[in-house]
């Protein structure tokens, strides 16, 4: 059984009696039971909702566990490779219902909570989101982490334990105003704390020269990284993989009871604030570069930590010395960069290796290229990391020699192999000694190191190659690839519509679809079919009622079921362009104003929402925010087109509203400018969902237009390629806005939604040229194309069974996007991977 390897002091073995495994709903019932009385978080006597939420999360969290060590005791046993991804964003939400669902006991447990009084759809909602990311990027992580464990490869997620996640939004007369949002407030029963997984990361100091002739970085200072784990169970298999969280915790020697015993209360715990501070608040920006030192540090951190961790258990499971070597490292060890943001994981496994185990630089270089791999998810410039090197020698000296070294190695290599591409080597190089503000280029870090770069659509991943990679895709060609992001079906279909996923079972008979969701196509040839269309329209009737009550309960307005459902939802970024949609709906209210009561009854009535969260000290990202209530707050109360049109921002966009929002819509926007949105997956999820989309040829939009045919897309705007000449007119006054673009502008500034100055906002639309001005996304070139476009979505939703047959189609053509096919990719073509399944 145990290979002769070192076995644990306790067995993954459970004594049946005390397995409250069993699931019948008075078994589930007495354990919740149980845990209500004797985990005890609350004064006796209360058992309300959300006592009832933590019993029944612990009750939940009884089966996690024994699955969790099952799975550990068997990837110890089998020692199989193992994929760790490394994040410094993760963007789980709620866990109880994907962890009911997971382990197929949702209906059990409903039933269990029937029997105390309690109704499980609402002791869900007691639950917060965990949201330790700012969106895309980190919704992506738990996706893949969720497809890990349903596909049995054994993978662990890294991050960091934030004290704090992303903020909270809250509209006010003013606009947004942002809160702190306390997840841990009290304590989350997902996460186990593991006292004896502990690593020392150090900070600061300087680099010695050892007798030997090695080098060895010292003093500065040590804060220790402490685990706490959260299961990650996969959909109907045994396999429970980990995502392990680090929080920063200064030793208790480094108390100084002297000093505090002397009133010197700020200085005796020192280290303890600082290492506080490591892990108190995610760093709000999406796209936008913050530039903090703590913001490296963090990312240190999670490098160094995991880092470690890895390293202990590729020792641990390889038993003692001498029976393996470190040339079989990449034999074992996948790591995943997701982006730049542990870039910092490259120089310290050159490091570990070098100064801690011995090895020479060529064998270290070898281990640590066979290792690494790195995934990019944007090309804009604000968001390719550059870390100034003063602040890098400071903080992380040893790392700095490192790059150095890295840098100068690619420059020799440059020199001798590649003659042609000197005169680019000042771009290609690592190190950029601007001396204004020399940096070091995370991006060009990764490329020159990894083994393999991605991205994560195929226009980015060809704009990649085509463009910011282009002479490293010369260098190298076989290291650039493509693969483009998914979802999860089970969290964003099989759990979010449980209606509309028990009618693709029926029809296609099986709900094998959840595990293998290429089986959607299936529904193609009922596409047609006036039941199913029927079925489909109840519902999604269904579900838009749910959202409608949602959205009266948030914002007090109501809003019509039988109305059309228009939604975007996602960061406001002037490149995603909510600026577009709400100068679409201001014209849109104007013509509606100037019609007559008999022409108004023949438009498709409408309800847009907006929703999404602006960086807090992105301004203009703010003011759109503001634009979109301030024409809410005129729309609505306008008696003359409310029963036409709706305008609502929906506050604190997250995942669990996202949960709500996405099976209620019926048409949804990504209209980003062409280029720039590197993938985007809701646009996935919202056609998973049978809700079709208005999009320009951006990021996944194009492969998903290409998976459930052109005819059920509506499509507008300029193309990625078009762009760059498009801008360069606009410099030379070749530009001609179109007349209804003028009057939807003209219309604000009239004072039509009030008497915030919305001028910075609409001149970023106007002058000729700059980034973030003259019209640098290119709303106005894309209006009329735009309008249009909506003038057909009005059309299409006048029939209804048209439109029914276009949703069925989106669903059916979603197959594609499952994240499960992305990690199979990621599994075989990058990871070199295989399952390994928990008997
Ligand atoms: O990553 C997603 C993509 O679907 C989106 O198109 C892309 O915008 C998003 C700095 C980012 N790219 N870059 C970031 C996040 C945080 C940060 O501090 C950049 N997010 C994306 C998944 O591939």
């Amino acid at each position: 059984e145990t290979n002769g390897k070192r076995t644990y002091g306790v067995s993954a073995e459970v004594p049946a009696s005390a397995c409250p495994l069993a699931d019948e709903p008075s078994t589930i019932a007495s354990n919740i039971h149980y845990h209500a009385k004797y985990s005890p978080h609350f004064s006796p006597f209360k058992f309300e909702p959300e006592q009832a939420y933590y019993a029944t999360a612990e009750s939940v969290r009884d089966r996690l566990i024994q699955q969790w060590n099952e799975t550990y005791f068997h990837y110890h046993r089998t020692d199989p490779k193992q994929i760790y991804y490394l994040s410094m964003e993760y963007l789980q939400g709620r866990a109880l219902t994907n962890a009911i669902g997971n382990l197929d006991i949702h209906d059990a447990y409903g039933d269990a909570l029937k029997k105390l009084g309690h109704d499980l759809e609402e002791i869900v909602e007691q639950e917060k989101d965990a949201a330790l990311g700012n969106g895309g990027l980190g919704r992506l992580a738990s996706c893949f982490l969720d497809s890990m464990a349903t596909l049995n490869l054994p993978a662990w997620g890294y991050g960091l334990r934030y004290r704090y996640g992303l903020f909270k939004q809250r509209i006010t007369k003013d606009g947004q105003e942002e809160s702190a949002e306390d997840w841990l407030e009290k304590f989350s029963p997902w996460e186990i704390v593991r006292h004896d997984v502990v690593f020392p990361v150090r900070f600061f100091g300087h680099v010695e020269v050892t007798p030997n002739g090695s080098r060895k970085w010292v003093d500065g200072e040590v804060i220790q990284a402490l685990a706490y784990d959260v299961p990650i169970p996969g959909y109907k298999t045994k396999n429970t993989n980990s995502l392990r969280l680090w929080e920063a915790k200064a030793s208790s020697e480094d108390f100084n009871l002297f000093q505090f015993n002397d009133g010197q209360y700020e200085s005796a715990g020192q280290l303890h604030f600082q290492a506080e501070h490591i892990c108190a608040v995610l760093y709000p920006g999406d796209a936008t570069e913050s530039g903090k030192l703590l913001r490296l540090k963090q990312q240190f951190f999670l490098c160094s930590a995991s880092l470690q961790d890895i390293i202990f258990r590729f020792k641990e499971r390889k038993g003692g010395e001498g029976s393996w070597q470190w040339a079989d490292f990449p034999t074992k060890v996948a790591v995943q960069l997701n982006d730049t943001h542990p870039t910092l994981a490259i120089p310290e496994l050159m490091r570990l290796l070098m100064d801690d185990e011995g090895l020479g630089w060529d064998e270290a270089w070898d281990v640590m290229t066979r290792t690494i791999a790195y995934t990019n998810h944007t090309v804009l410039p604000e968001a390719l990391e550059k870390w100034s090197q003063a602040v890098m020698w400071k903080l992380l000296p040893r790392h700095m020699e490192i790059i150095e070294e890295v840098d100068k190695r690619f420059m020799e290599m440059v020199h001798t192999q590649r003659n042609d591409l000197e005169n680019k080597l000042s771009t290609l190089r690592i190190l950029d000694n601007n001396p204004q503000k020399p940096v070091v280029r995370m991006a060009n870090l990764c490329v020159v190191s990894g083994h393999t770069v991605n991205g994560v659509a195929q226009l980015h991943s060809d704009i990649l190659k085509s463009e910011l990679f282009a002479d490293y895709v010369s260098i190298w060609p076989s290291k650039f690839q493509n693969k483009t992001n998914g979802i999860t079906p089970r969290r964003w279909l099989r759990f979010c519509s449980p209606e509309l996923s028990g009618i693709i079972t029926k029809w296609l008979k099986t709900d094998q679809w959840v595990k293998n969701l290429d089986l959607l196509v299936g529904l193609r040839q009922f596409a047609d079919n006036a039941d199913l269309q029927d079925e489909w329209a109840s519902a999604k009737m269904a579900n838009k009622q749910r959202l409608a009550q949602y959205i009266l309960r948030v914002t007090g307005v109501s809003i019509d079921p039988n109305s059309l459902f228009d939604i975007q939802v996602k960061r406001i970024h002037e490149y995603k362009r909510q600026l577009l949609n709400i100068l679409g709906v201001i014209y849109r209210y104007k013509k509606l104003k100037e019609m007559s009561p008999e022409e108004r009854k023949k438009t498709t009535s409408r309800t847009v929402m907006i929703g999404g969260k602006a960086f807090a000290t992105y301004t203009n990202a703010k003011r759109i925010v503001k634009l979109v209530t301030d024409v809410g707050n005129v729309v609505n109360c306008d008696p003359e087109v409310n029963d036409y049109l709706k305008v609502i921002f929906v506050p604190n966009y997250n995942v669990s509203v996202a949960e709500m929002l996405i099976p209620g819509s019926e048409l949804s926007q990504h209209i980003s400018t062409a280029g720039m949105e590197a993938s985007g997956t809701s646009n996935m999820k919202f056609a998973l969902n049978g809700c079709l989309i208005i999009g320009t040829l951006d990021g996944a939009n194009v492969e998903i237009r290409e998976e459930i045919g052109e005819l059920n897309f509506f499509l507008f705007g300029a193309t990625a390629d078009e762009v760059p000449r498009l801008r360069k007119d606009r410099e030379n006054g070749l530009f001609k806005p179109d007349p209804r673009f003028e009057e939807a502008k003209q219309f604000i500034r009239s004072g039509a939604f009030g008497s915030y100055d919305y001028n910075p906002l609409l001149d970023s639309l106007e002058g000729n040229s700059g980034y973030g001005r003259g019209d640098y996304f290119l709303v106005g070139q894309d209006f009329p194309s735009y309008m249009e476009a909506q003038a057909r979505v009005d059309d299409a939703y006048k029939d209804r069974r048209r439109w029914l047959k276009m949703s069925i189609l989106s669903t059916a053509g979603s197959g594609k996007f499952s994240s499960d096919r992305t990690i199979a990719q990621y599994a075989n073509e990058i990871w070199n991977v295989e399952a390994c399944c928990v008997p």
